[in-house]
């Protein structure tokens, strides 16, 4: 049972102080009845049961529920989805609204899907199995199901040792450890992103791999839960809502293939401008516009190319949101800076937090309208919410209320007017749990605001006297929204649900309550914002990078993984942490805050850390307001660091957005673990220091602080060093790399692969954009390679002119073929060819014989260079002969 602390009344609300989770003991657990099927009924790919308790209710969090609706559908071939309702009562279900889900109209016959569900009647467990090899994949047969009001337990065997990845977010290795892991899921302000916690976001998905397939599990569940990893076992507990599972079958061959297939649920990630794959900078404390304008102009005296400039809350006014503070953040001023750095193929991101000030009476535009149009969550009583964040009290937008689209959409059109204010070309969402800095009780968040000094510097406005908090007793409910008897693993202060967050008993304007809609509140605010920005810019894609997430965010935003540290344990854990997002979670355009966000990062750990950034999707440079400055010019290493390996990054990026792109059509991957290319090879499994930026990219940063030397692991399989293009055998083996200088990053090539490189880097997209193309053919073990290149305007939603190419090679000919709508204004520079073993006899180029002097030969390298120099308008063939 739950270890309560305190009991403390708030206007006439206990709120219990918890600490940790509670622990129920297994047996109690186990010994609970379970449930009966009767009135089995199977039709074609559906099969319908009611479910009974099958003996005296154990009743450990509540009352267990006596009857219960078991539906399953094979919705596809590849997923079958289960669903355990109470029918007697409407229980809480995401909203279709936030996350709709796909088509079951058409259930497929079992006898062609890929996985089975099996069950036993009684007692009653199911399980799903894969058909072409009858292993048990998730079952439920030797641990009853719980099911409770607000408490829901299921629990399922697996193999001893068993790789499973997902359930974030954490800050756990990639691969959980399956003997001792709890995940908790509730959406919490995590500054430092501390391990084994519950951190901002919430994917109730994992994937499993073993070497006969890999295959996927969600729970579509938005309520807190904790998952349980123990030796043999996978045990969910879960606060409310419904069981709702989909199983994915996954392949036997090729674990991408789970990935697209949760797409399928969850949708895929929205496509993001070109430049929003240039490095981004920031900070939180700016201080001035000077400050700001300093920045951009020293990374242009660096020759750093710098894309976008970023800045945080230090721009408003007492830290109200759509606000600048008059005197150090000039709106005159600020629109000079956009102006400039538009004027220089540069752009603006600022941020917007969702907590707005609680300021009646103050001329507060973004506060009066939003009353005005009734947008608030509210208390039970009706009275809108108290939380306390930067600016003081503030309101919480309501993201479920029919207006609050409009209200959103108006304040941004009105404070990010081009012709007036600050015309920002992405949007960065933060606090968005919802945070809130109030301790509970948070009875008096006026007092606590005086207490944290909020707004910094101290200057409070006094509370209204008529303030109408917390002063009526709410509506007896059936749930206890504020304490349910099953606490999860919290690790906010004290545990409570509602600590330094919205309290779980408000309610939105469809009546859901927070208590089952919070892990939702920073998706639905992605949304939202994503809406307003396409309002003001209608037609072109946002780039809106949000902190909380829950399963569907990547569909419509970008992600940062929060507050690290300046520590070479975050350097190290960011990258599961990318890997999670983006090739898990479906949210592809992720990054950790590069060289660390609080404490004072060194020049070592920087230039090391911007080398491994650069093989985020997102790539910033992002610090906390108290930490020493880090822009990568301020150190010599840093400076020379970035510049190389966004030489690499800028000439790649064509060939990342090509994956990038098939990513939002089709749910593949941008980023993978190596054993996702390597299925078979189980000394990739574990491995979450290495991993592959697209398909062929492979990335094995130094991962020791003052090391020039990294053990990294090659599979049986041919790269190339893509600096000097040498071939390397990976033998399945660790390989000593010695003498990494600290501004060099390994960097290999996949044998397998044409990659469409820009012939030089640039210092900004757009002149990217212009720079001729080069490809290099990297054959694999088998001599032949393939890549695609996929090009369009960069910036619009809809395209009305693609280049779609595809390059092939094979017995000494490289095919470039396919359509190419979308005008580049570029050649093709030339084309590498790597490991050619001596120099041939001709060249052939579209069937005519190149000059000598087109052809170079590196003996020692083996790299063979053909200078090609035609415009990139049709296909072409170059044949070694
Ligand atoms: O309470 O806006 O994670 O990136 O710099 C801290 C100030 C609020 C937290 C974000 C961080 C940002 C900071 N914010």
């Amino acid at each position: 049972m739950p270890r309560i602390l305190a009991r403390i009344l708030v206007g006439g609300l206990a709120i219990a102080g918890v600490l940790g989770g509670s622990n129920p003991d297994p047996a109690v657990l186990d010994a609970c009845p379970g449930y009966t099927a009767s009135n089995v009924k199977t039709q074609g790919g559906t099969l319908t049961a009611s479910l009974k308790l099958a003996g005296k209710a154990c009743n450990v969090f509540g009352t267990d529920i006596a009857s219960l609706s078991l539906s399953v559908v094979y919705e596809t071939t590849n997923r079958i989805h289960v669903k355990i309702t109470d029918p007697t009562s409407a229980r809480y279900e995401v909203p279709e609204s936030v996350l709709p889900r796909p088509s079951a109209a058409n259930p497929v016959d079992p006898k062609s899907a890929a996985i089975k569900f099996n069950y036993t009647t009684s007692p009653f467990g199911f399980s799903i199995l894969r058909a072409s090899t009858s292993e048990v994949l998730f079952s439920t047969a030797s641990h009853p199901i719980i099911y409770e009001p607000q408490y829901l337990r299921v629990k399922t065997i697996l193999a001893a040792n068993a790789n499973i990845y997902g359930l974030g977010e954490h800050t756990n290795t990639f691969r959980l450890d399956p003997d001792n892991t709890t995940i908790t899921l509730w959406s919490r302000d995590a500054y430092g992103v501390p391990t084994g916690s519950n951190l901002y976001g919430n994917h109730p998905i994992y994937f499993e791999h073993r070497t006969t397939g890999t295959h996927g599990v969600m729970l579509l569940n938005s309520n807190g839960m904790d998952v349980k990893l123990t030796p043999g076992a996978l045990e969910y507990n879960v606060v409310g809502g419904v069981l709702d599972f989909y199983f994915l079958a996954g392949s036997a061959t090729d674990p991408t293939q789970v990935a697209k297939q949760y797409a399928e649920i969850v949708g895929t990630p929205a496509e993001v401008p070109y430049w929003s794959f240039g490095l981004h900078q920031c900070r939180f404390g700016y201080n001035n516009y000077i400050d700001v304008a300093g920045v951009i102009s020293n990374y242009s005296i660096a020759r750093i190319p710098l894309e976008t400039m970023w800045t945080d809350i230090d721009y408003m006014d007492r830290r109200r949101i759509f606000t600048v503070e008059p005197s150090y953040f000039p709106l005159d001023r600020m629109r000079e800076i956009v102006d400039y750095l538009h004027g220089q193929h540069q752009h603006f991101v600022l941020m917007t937090d969702p907590a707005v000030g609680y300021l009646p009476d103050q001329d507060y535009g973004p506060y009066d309208r939003g009353t005005a149009a009734d947008v608030w969550l509210k208390n039970a009583n009706g009275s809108s919410h108290l939380g306390l964040v930067w600016p003081g009290v503030t309101v919480f937008p309501d993201w479920f209320h029919p207006d609050v689209q409009n209200y959103w959409s108006n304040e941004f059109a009105l404070f990010y007017n081009p012709g007036t204010g600050l015309d920002i070309d992405g949007a960065w969402i933060d606090m968005n749990e919802p945070s809130s800095f109030c301790n509970l009780p948070c009875d008096d968040p006026f007092e606590q605001a005086v207490q944290q000094a909020l707004p910094p510097p101290r200057s409070t406005p006094p509370p209204p006297p008529d303030t109408p908090i917390f002063v009526n007793t709410p509506p007896v409910r059936r749930d206890d929204l504020l304490n349910p008897q099953y606490s999860i693993n919290n690790a906010a202060p004290g545990g409570n649900l509602s600590s330094k967050t919205a309290y779980t008993n408000t309610v939105h304007a469809n009546n859901l309550t927070e208590y089952n809609t919070h892990n939702l509140y920073g998706t639905m605010m992605s949304v939202a914002t994503h809406q307003a920005m396409l309002d003001r810019r209608p037609g072109l894609r946002t780039l809106v990078i949000t902190r909380s997430t829950f399963a569907g965010a990547g569909k419509h935003v970008g992600k940062w993984l929060g507050d690290n540290f300046s520590q070479w344990d975050h350097y190290r854990a960011s990258i599961a942490g990318v890997l999670g997002m983006a090739s898990i979670y479906q949210v592809p355009m992720v990054g950790a805050d590069i060289c660390g966000y609080a404490e004072d990062t060194t020049e070592l750990l920087c230039a090391r850390w911007a080398m491994l950034g650069a093989f985020y999707p997102f790539m910033r440079n992002h610090n906390a307001d108290t930490s020493i400055s880090q822009e990568f010019y301020r150190f010599p290493l840093t400076t020379k660091a970035a510049q190389n390996v966004l030489d690499i990054r800028y000439r790649l990026l064509d060939y990342f957005y090509t994956s990038f792109h098939q990513a939002s059509v089709e749910g593949t991957t941008v980023v993978s673990p190596m054993w996702f290319k390597y299925p078979q090879d189980a000394a990739t499994y574990p491995i979450d220091l290495q991993w592959f930026f697209g398909d062929s990219i492979l990335v094995s940063p130094v991962t020791e602080e003052n090391s020039t030397s990294v053990s990294i692991y090659l599979p049986k399989d041919i790269f190339y060093d893509f600096l000097t293009l040498a071939p390397i055998h990976g033998a399945g083996a660790q390989v000593q790399l010695s003498d990494i200088s600290f501004t060099e990053i390994p960097v290999y090539i996949k044998g397998g692969a044409v990659l469409p490189l820009r012939a030089n880097s640039t210092m900004t997209t757009t002149e990217l954009r212009a720079t001729d193309f080069e490809f290099v053919v990297a054959p694999g073990t088998d001599g032949t390679a393939s890549g695609q290149l996929y090009i369009d305007d960069g910036v619009s939603v809809t395209q009305a002119k693609q280049t779609e190419v595809a390059m092939s090679f094979k017995a000494g000919t490289l095919a470039v073929t396919g359509s190419f709508g979308f005008a580049t204004g570029v050649k093709t520079a030339r084309v590498r060819f790597l490991n050619v073993a001596k120099a041939p006899g001709s060249v052939l180029l579209n069937g005519k014989a190149v000059s000598h002097q087109s052809v170079t030969y590196n003996a020692q390298t083996k790299v063979l260079d053909v200078v090609v120099g035609l415009p990139f308008t049709s296909g072409f063939t170059v044949a070694l002969h």
